[in-house]
């Protein structure tokens, strides 16, 4: 390890290259907006003792030389602070606006999501990593994964409906942060790379501005996001 890099670490999943986590996403892609490079940290539930000088368990975590910073929306604010000459990801919709996105995309589309792929989010996962996933989550919703994930076409429709007032805002503007994208678009788009990675559900069906927005981020920084090894 270098002193002078800085180090992204991302939650993985059985397979290494598997990274699914949309919180990682958000700051995978804010990163790339920002030109700065990073080393890329696999991290799996099972090893949160390579994130132990954090001080938390969660993911992602990014480090920089004895800094340790948590929290996606923390790094990208981070991001923003240190590399100020670099391309802003709150220049165009504003910070206290990018929160607000976050909020939205962590409260109602993580939620919303998860009632669809939480099944095939733990089949990415080894043995270990899987039974501490089924664990706590089955906690956190309050019944098996199986019961969360049960009516799949009843939560398509949920989710569909919850992102119509996104499907009117990108028929009026190319990005949620207006003509080019900022942090904003990568909160919202880490939950897409999130479905993406780990399952072959299709989120969207005629919400053509959000397929339009989606792709043109899966085409970003050369491809980065499209090139993300995706479930086999
Ligand atoms: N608010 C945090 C949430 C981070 C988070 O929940 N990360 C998940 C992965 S998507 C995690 O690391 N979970 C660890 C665990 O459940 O033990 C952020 O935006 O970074």
């Amino acid at each position: 390890m270098k002193d002078d890099d800085l180090y992204l670490y991302e939650l993985a999943g059985a397979d290494f290259d598997l990274r699914f986590s949309p919180h990682c996403w958000k700051i995978r892609m804010a990163l790339a907006h920002k030109r700065v490079p990073a080393v890329l940290i696999p991290c799996r539930f099972s090893e949160k003792d390579k994130i132990s000088f954090s001080g938390q368990g969660f993911l992602p975590v990014l480090k920089d030389g004895e800094k340790a910073i948590n929290g996606s929306y923390e790094i990208a604010r981070y991001l923003e602070e240190r590399f100020a000459d670099r391309p802003s990801l709150f220049e165009s919709g504003g910070e206290p606006l990018a929160r607000f996105v976050n909020t939205w995309a962590d409260h109602t589309l993580h939620p919303s999501i998860a009632k669809i792929i939480l099944l095939d989010v733990f089949e990415c996962l080894g043995e270990t990593d899987g039974a501490y996933f089924r664990a706590t989550r089955e906690k956190r919703f309050g019944m098996p994964l199986e019961r969360v994930v049960e009516d799949r076409p009843g939560s398509l429709d949920i989710f569909r409906k919850t992102v119509v007032p996104l499907e009117h805002l990108l028929a009026q503007q190319p990005f949620v942060c207006g003509e080019t994208p900022g942090y904003a678009d990568y909160c919202v788009f880490g939950m897409f790379m999130w479905a993406r990675c780990t399952s072959r559900a299709q989120l969207l069906e005629s919400e053509t501005n959000i397929i339009r927005w989606r792709e043109s981020l899966l085409d970003a920084f050369d491809g980065a996001a499209r090139s993300a090894p995706i479930r086999s």
